[in-house]
């Protein structure tokens, strides 16, 4: 059967990456990418509808003309952010997936994806390699809405029989669109501020673990569960998974094999100390591996070296344009 595919909040972080994916493998009229704001550089092939994922009336006009087969709800308030906007983080993370999930079952859409996070583990979590079941009281409102959000998707497919596929992703990596408002960002800025000043100021302390995934392994393992026999599927709330966990220090020493002279430096009180403290600093990930076999390909050095080589060409090309 031929998929039509909407993605929602693609301007993103992943939804720029996971589009690119998408249409390298279903071709390119047959991926629909939306976004509150039309894309920063619009491609002339793509098509593209600018929709807000609050408004049912839009997304169900959306729905109707391209009757989708499946959809991937990137649209979200992510954790720093949501602790300024409580009431908009709430909002956006569970009224648009309320919206998306009705809409596809009332447009009989096959297969629908939406991403969970680490963010749905709290203060009273195990924190070493932290299991798929396990204490679960999140304390950041990012965190509840996520938590909600996989016990509403769990609901709709027993329920309904809608097929909702989730993973809870860690900290992404990625060089190509920037990331906004979350907690572990920091594992990128630093590359950017490592290229161009040879320096980072760091919101989180120099031992704060988190687990981490690279942007190539979050698009393969979205890609591998979407793919799955729906037998394989056997959590329906939300898989566990990660590539590797890593502290700010651990991440500067590897830097610092490309960049001998970078230098490292921590903030005081920042408020996102306070949402990673209370998150996992490693994950076991075993019931993603068995399911369906998801097994991570970027190690921290692998990553350090793919963000220094692909991020200081991307500089050196907006350095010339800008000239
Ligand atoms: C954030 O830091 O808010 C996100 C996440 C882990 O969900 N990257």
């Amino acid at each position: 059967m031929e998929e039509r595919i909407i993605i929602l909040g693609s301007n993103g972080q992943i939804g720029t990456e996971l589009a690119a994916a998408l249409r390298e493998k279903f071709g390119h009229t047959q991926v629909i990418t939306s976004d509150i704001r039309p894309p920063q550089i619009p491609e002339g092939y793509s098509l593209f509808e600018p929709v807000d994922v609050l408004d049912r009336e839009a997304l169900h006009g959306l729905f109707t003309k391209y009757r989708p087969t499946q959809v991937y709800l990137l649209a979200a308030m992510l954790s720093a952010t949501g602790e300024k906007y409580p009431r908009q983080a709430w909002d956006l993370n569970i009224n648009g997936l309320l919206n998306v999930l009705d809409l596809s079952l009332e447009h009989s859409v096959r297969k629908v994806f939406w991403p969970s996070s680490i963010a749905v583990f709290g203060p009273h979590s195990p924190k070493a390699n932290t299991p798929q079941y396990t204490v679960m009281d999140p304390n950041t409102i990012y965190g509840i809405s996520k938590l909600s959000g996989e016990r509403i998707c769990e609901y709709y497919f027993n329920r309904f029989g809608l097929d909702v596929r989730s993973i809870r992703y860690p900290g992404i990596i990625s060089w190509k669109a920037a990331p906004g408002g979350g907690t572990t960002d920091y594992a990128i800025h630093i590359f950017h501020d490592a290229l161009k000043n040879n320096m980072y100021n760091c919101f989180l302390s120099a031992e704060t673990a988190l687990p981490m995934l690279y942007m190539d392994d979050a698009i393969r393992a979205t890609l591998d569960l979407m793919d799955a026999a729906p037998d394989k599927i056997r959590i329906r709330s939300s898989y566990n998974l990660t590539g590797v966990s890593f502290t700010p220090s651990m991440l500067a020493a590897e830097i610092r094999r490309f960049l001998p002279d970078f230098t490292i430096s921590y903030a005081d009180n920042d408020p996102r100390q306070a949402i990673a403290d209370t998150w996992p600093n490693s994950i076991d990930d075993t019931e993603a591996r068995n399911d369906w076999g998801w097994k991570p390909a970027f190690d921290l050095s692998r990553i350090t070296e793919v963000m220094i080589g692909n991020l200081s060409e991307k500089i050196h090309i907006e350095d010339g344009k800008s000239i």
